[in-house]
């Protein structure tokens, strides 16, 4: 095992107990093998008392929201309403008003594109983005820039796959409105400096939105110590359920933005022509929201506090380098991204010769799920000039056994993908 990279200790984690909280783990895939799960980053494990959560809602007070009624539709309104407050807590924002429940973070980043971007974007306008993006943070401004005349610029990314700060300026101009950046790449698992951004950003006049699909779920995150506008992220990757994701933004400038959708829940007055809307949050939670998984979403937060943030932080460090220390010892395998102190519970690969969805593929033989494509960063791809990789990503109920696991059965796919040619 690698140094201690952490104040906070990790001898007391009991990763064997964290396990037995997800019920999935202890499966049995065809053949009788265990599963190792190590595609977190296309969605996390639920914990049971998530699981539970979401059948208890729909088991004692299923009802809809915010037109309570009767004793279900208050319950449901209450707990829902406790969630909002639990993300807020979660994040540091100012005011829960300020927490949008979306159906994920592609949501909230097309909620912001259309309902920021469609009514303030000018031409002549610029939006700056980079290219380790996921299309979730690139296809919407690209969109409403068309949409709009505005301008698209990318902060380069330096030859290891972090973005080229000392190169910052001569993209982030005065016609800069808004840097739209990730927290934590879904490929490379590079870790941005998000304060270091949103600082110059605003000294430009340009706003900041976070993509923290990847990044919430793994470590602390203060909207205020940052200074960013926007943050969007995803239930489902933050131990929740599918099906709902969280928009945060600045109290002036949702109110100064038009409602995403129209419909029920959203409106103050509706006349046959005309609609007065209502106020944030509910201006841009037109019709049904996902109630009970707002209310699971709730649920998983209490699940990673109980735990500790800075626990699975120190945890998943020392796993992410023991990953990378073995994965490097593979031979012909290639580690895209950044060295270790730079990134995340992410490690992408490819292995010379062999095409990452047969690499994948051979793995899962082996009970070992791991992703294989462009990961839907197909710009990011074409800078590196390779068309997919293999990418293990981790949570803190991975253990450096399961790493072994991926280390031996990269052997065993090598021997059979190289008889089949
Ligand atoms: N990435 C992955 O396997 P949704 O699908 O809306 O919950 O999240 C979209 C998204 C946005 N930004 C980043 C950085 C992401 O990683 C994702 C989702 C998954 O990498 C599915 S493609």
């Amino acid at each position: 095992m690698g140094s201690e990279t952490s104040a906070v200790s990790v001898v007391d984690f009991d990763v064997a107990a964290v396990r037995r909280d997800f019920p999935i783990l202890a499966r049995r895939l065809p053949g009788d093998l265990p599963l190792v799960y190590l595609d977190t980053g296309a969605t996390s494990q639920k914990p049971a008392s998530v699981i539970a959560k979401t059948a208890e809602v729909y088991a004692q007070y299923n009802a809809n929201v915010h037109r309570g009624v009767h004793t279900l539709g208050d319950q449901v309104t209450s707990e829902m309403e406790e969630a909002r407050e639990k993300i807020r807590a979660l994040i540091n924002a100012p005011e829960v008003d300020e927490v949008i429940f979306t159906s994920g973070t592609t949501m909230s980043i097309n909620l912001v594109a259309r309902a920021w971007g469609g009514r303030f974007l000018k031409p002549g306008d610029e939006l700056l983005l980079n290219e380790m993006e996921h299309h979730a943070n690139l296809v919407p401004w690209q969109q409403i820039a068309n949409e709009r005349g505005a301008t698209l610029r990318f902060i380069p990314l330096t030859p290891d796959g972090r973005l080229d700060l000392e190169q910052l300026d001569s993209v982030l101009t005065d016609r800069t409105r808004l840097v739209a950046v990730t927290g934590m790449s879904n490929v490379l698992g590079t870790i941005n400096p998000i304060g270091e951004i949103a600082s110059r950003a605003r000294q430009r006049g340009a706003l900041t939105l976070v993509d923290g699909a990847q990044s919430v779920p793994h470590d602390t995150l203060d909207v205020q110590a940052l200074g960013i506008d926007f943050l969007a992220f995803s239930g489902h990757k933050l131990y929740g359920p599918t099906g709902v994701g969280v928009l945060w933004g600045k109290r002036e400038l949702l109110e100064s933005m038009d409602p995403f959708l129209g419909g029920g829940n959203m409106i103050r007055r509706v006349w046959k022509d005309r609609s007065d809307f209502g106020e944030i949050p509910a201006k841009f939670e037109a019709g049904t929201p996902p109630i009970a998984q707002a209310i699971g979403l709730g649920t998983a937060i209490d699940y990673v506090n109980h735990v500790g943030f800075a626990t699975i932080a120190a945890y998943e460090r020392k796993l992410t380098h023991y990953a990378y220390r073995r994965l490097s010892e593979v031979a012909g395998l290639r580690i895209l991204g950044p060295a270790e102190e730079h990134r995340g519970s992410i490690v992408s690969f490819v292995l010379e010769g062999l095409q990452a969805n047969d690499v994948s593929e051979v793995l899962d033989r082996k009970g070992i799920a791991v992703r294989a494509g462009h990961h839907c960063t197909m710009p990011l791809h074409d800078l590196l000039g390779i068309s997919a990789s293999v990418r293990a990503s981790l949570a803190f109920y991975n253990t450096n056994d399961e790493i072994d696991a991926l280390v031996d059965a990269l052997e065993y796919v090598r021997k059979v993908l190289t008889k089949r040619r």
